[in-house]
């Protein structure tokens, strides 16, 4: 995680260990051995570490060159570990940047998830054709970098079978969300076609409760958990980087767990 400068005078080593810390255990081995000195960073960043402002665009530039050592190292065909029912996390813990009682209600009627950008068919989707979609099911763990994970059972349409129904280009570079509390994300298109990702339906073989993301989130189990959206109210495929909530205050792009 990035710690976010404040006001202090230039410190040379502390940017070299947020730098470090900020990155996944891949991209500090080549850190290491490449760069751990201020001279280095500058080299790999492009940017002199002299200034405040100049050490924030550092780390920027680290998480997303972090992003892309990640990206190079995504095995689109490795699976994460499923585990058994037995294992399942009770009560799975809920998480927002609000709380239980600020939930957003999406009404069941009324939804349509919106399609934008890179896609030949952006006509809107009703929950009903949603669940008309070949639906499949995957115990896995769900990890939060504020320091818990849990175990869960989430239902739904395999994410690239949704993509290729809506003639979604493949080949971009990026997948948007953006939901209905004001939270939104974005994946790398290699993710978005990896067989474990879901657009998920329901939650422990029921209609997926408000709190976890009514009436859809998208599950990752090769990501982190911001990565992964609840209450989706539309999806598009663009090349321009579109960040996210968290992501834009420093969390890494890439989040892969
Ligand atoms: N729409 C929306 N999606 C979100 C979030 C959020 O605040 N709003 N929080 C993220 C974070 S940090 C986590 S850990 C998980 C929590 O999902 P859960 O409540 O099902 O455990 O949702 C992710 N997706
Ligand atoms: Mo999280």
């Amino acid at each position: 995680m990035i710690r976010p400068f404040r006001g202090a005078p230039f410190d040379a080593e502390g940017l070299l260990r947020d730098a470090y810390r900020g990155l996944n255990a891949p991209a500090r081995r080549l850190f290491f051995k490449h760069s751990m000195t201020l001279g280095g960073l500058a080299l790999l960043t492009g940017c002199s570490p002299t200034s405040e402002q100049g050490a924030e665009k550092i780390l920027m530039r680290m998480s997303r060159w972090n992003d892309l050592v990640q990206a190079r190292l995504f095995d689109p065909d490795r699976l994460a570990p499923t585990y058994p029912e037995s294992m399942l996390t009770r009560p799975f813990p809920f998480n927002a940047f609000y709380g239980l009682d600020k939930v957003p209600q999406v009404d069941p009627q009324g939804y349509r998830l919106q399609l934008g950008g890179l896609i030949e068919d952006r006509r809107p989707w009703a929950l009903a054709d949603l669940n008309a979609l070949p639906q499949t099911s995957q115990v896995t763990r769900h990890i939060c970098v504020e320091g818990w994970s849990a175990i869960g059972k989430w239902g739904g349409v395999t994410f690239s079978h949704f993509l290729k129904r809506i003639g979604a280009d493949l080949g971009a570079r990026y997948v948007g969300f953006r939901c209905a509390d004001d939270y939104y994300t974005s994946i790398d298109m290699p993710t978005a076609l990896h067989p474990q990702t879901l657009l998920t339906l329901t939650y422990g073989d029921q209609v997926l409760p408000p709190k976890y993301g009514f009436p859809m989130k998208l599950r990752m189990p090769t990501k982190l958990g911001y990565k992964n959206p609840k209450h989706i109210v539309a999806l598009y495929v663009t090349n321009e980087y579109p960040g996210g909530y968290w992501e834009d205050q420093g969390y890494n792009w890439f989040g892969g767990s």
